[in-house]
């Protein structure tokens, strides 16, 4: 892509290829982008304040140009996300990932709610968005327990409605989201524009 070709494809924020994160407030969203690609110390996310409706940000990842979106969870900014900006937020997605607290069983049934409004509108506006689920804060559960805790996760999430979706276990105290994170990057190749 030529210099002239991406000032062109800034002027129109729709037309480029995104990653989103979402998921309820405090379930690690800004944590997960900041480690991965700013490289803060997973420590000092707490104090992250709570994202205020939703940022987007491009990143470079393998020298490839990605725009992240971070939309924040407080279920205030739910008719903005979902209703006024779903052009804006749900169309050229190629990575969502839903981020939910595993420990947090309290929490499920808003999040499954919030989940099934987000992949109704993904579809709606993206061809082909891959979906993926973290199941974070794993570290929070002693491991005696984490498959347990993954099994009850999975009969909860993953119904006939939520189909080809993947999950996965993260933390940003085990490395793990960042792990994962660089996986699904690197296997979304089309996601970059070169
Ligand atoms: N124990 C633990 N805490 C985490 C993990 N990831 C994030 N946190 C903490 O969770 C809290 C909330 O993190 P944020 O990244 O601000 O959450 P958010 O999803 O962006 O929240 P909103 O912006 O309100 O939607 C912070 O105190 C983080 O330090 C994790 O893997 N394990
Ligand atoms: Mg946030």
């Amino acid at each position: 892509m030529t210099y002239l070709d991406r000032g062109a494809t800034r002027e129109n924020d729709q037309k480029r290829e995104k990653i989103l994160f979402l998921g309820l407030t405090q379930t690690g969203k800004t944590s997960i982008i900041k480690i991965f690609f700013e490289d803060m110390n997973p420590e000092d996310t707490e104090t992250l304040d709570a994202t205020i409706k939703f940022n987007s940000k491009e990143y470079y990842f393998n020298k490839h140009e990605i725009e992240v979106y971070d939309i924040g969870g407080q279920l205030s900014y739910l008719e903005e996300i979902i209703e006024k900006n779903k052009e804006r937020i749900f169309s050229n997605v190629k990575i969502l990932i839903f981020v939910i607290e595993l420990p947090n069983i309290s929490t499920y049934e808003l999040s499954r709610q919030y989940l099934m409004r987000v992949l109704e509108r993904v579809y709606q506006y993206s061809d082909n968005p891959k979906v993926h689920i973290f199941a974070h804060k794993m570290d929070l559960i002693s491991e005696e327990y984490r498959d347990k805790a993954m099994q009850v996760f999975k009969n909860y999430f993953i119904k006939d409605e939520v189909k080809n979706i993947n999950v996965f276990q993260t933390s940003i105290y085990e490395s793990t989201s960042q792990k994962v994170l660089k996986g699904i990057l690197e296997e979304t190749k089309e996601v970059f524009n070169s």
